[in-house]
């Protein structure tokens, strides 16, 4: 069988999992939000990553039906948690290029904001500065339709697209994800903690909120700290967590 209908059997049979990772206020070191990522759990294989699904689901469609199950999913399971008592914690979905330019997107989003309960300000959608420039006029159209539901944007890997600061600027965005290969190299790398200290810098401008990916060390968080990046998200503080293994360690 193909890797094509073993995803689309996948989907069918409900073989797909969501694992979530916290996402800390660098200033308290408390929770503040999840970013939900899909995991395949074949019944051969075991669990089978992202990377190797993904772009095979962008380019067959499926990605289609698997996002809107992501989202569905992640929407009903964080409001699950509220109703038992969860702190109001923010939910990030990942949202693929083939999604974005969906044309009733934010009407599907809005769909699914009332099919689970969940309020509009504890979602936000993560895109990429390539999905929303491959659109370009149309990209701004669908973000302010988005934008216009109540819920937040935030430009996911931020630094490795080519985003111009007067493009930045026009974007209706709330928050930059800076991406882990540039909080990699830090602090030893001085490239890269130039740019990540750049790009604090240019979101506290802009007024945007900040979030560095791929924290590993107590070095890489304190120097991020020492720039002003609002929060954080590694394996300094979790790893990605099944459902109820995050529940169990943070949600009581
Ligand atoms: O979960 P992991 O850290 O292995 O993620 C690898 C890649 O897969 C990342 O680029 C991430 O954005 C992407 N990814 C994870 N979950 C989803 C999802 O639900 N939808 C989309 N479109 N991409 C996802
Ligand atoms: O592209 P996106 O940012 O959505 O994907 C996040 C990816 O980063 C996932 O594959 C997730 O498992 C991974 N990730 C999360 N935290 C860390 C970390 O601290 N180090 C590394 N190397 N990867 C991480
Ligand atoms: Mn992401
Ligand atoms: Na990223």
């Amino acid at each position: 069988l193909s890797l094509e209908s073993r995803l689309r059997r996948a989907l069918e049979r409900e073989e797909l999992v969501l694992h979530y990772q916290p996402q800390v206020d660098m200033r308290t070191t408390r929770l503040t939000g999840i970013e939900a990522l899909v995991r395949w759990e074949d019944p051969a294989e075991g669990l089978i990553p992202p990377d190797r699904f993904i772009p095979l689901a962008e380019e067959t469609g499926l990605i289609i039906p698997l996002g809107a199950w992501v989202l569905a999913s992640a929407c009903r399971q964080l409001q699950d948690w509220i109703d038992g008592g969860a702190p109001p914690l923010t939910l990030a979905v990942n949202i693929s290029s083939h999604q974005f330019a969906q044309p009733d997107l934010a009407l599907h989003v809005d769909r699914e904001l009332t099919a689970s309960g969940l309020s509009p300000e504890r979602l936000e959608l993560e895109l990429t500065e390539s999905t929303i420039m491959q659109h370009n006029r149309r990209g701004m159209e669908i973000l302010e339709a988005l934008r216009a539901l109540g819920i937040a944007l935030s430009i996911d890997d931020f630094g490795t697209g080519y985003s111009s600061l007067a493009y930045l600027k026009r974007l209706p965005i709330d928050k930059l994800k800076i991406d882990k290969s540039f909080v990699q190299g830090i602090p030893e790398d001085r490239n890269d903690a130039e740019i990540a200290a750049t790009i604090i810098a240019m979101a506290r401008n802009l007024n945007l909120r900040v979030l560095a990916e791929g924290v590993e060390t107590e070095a890489q968080r304190d120097f991020l700290h020492q720039a002003g990046c609002d929060a954080y998200q590694g394996y300094l503080f979790s790893r990605p967590l099944p459902a109820a293994e995050f529940a169990r360690q943070y949600l009581r």
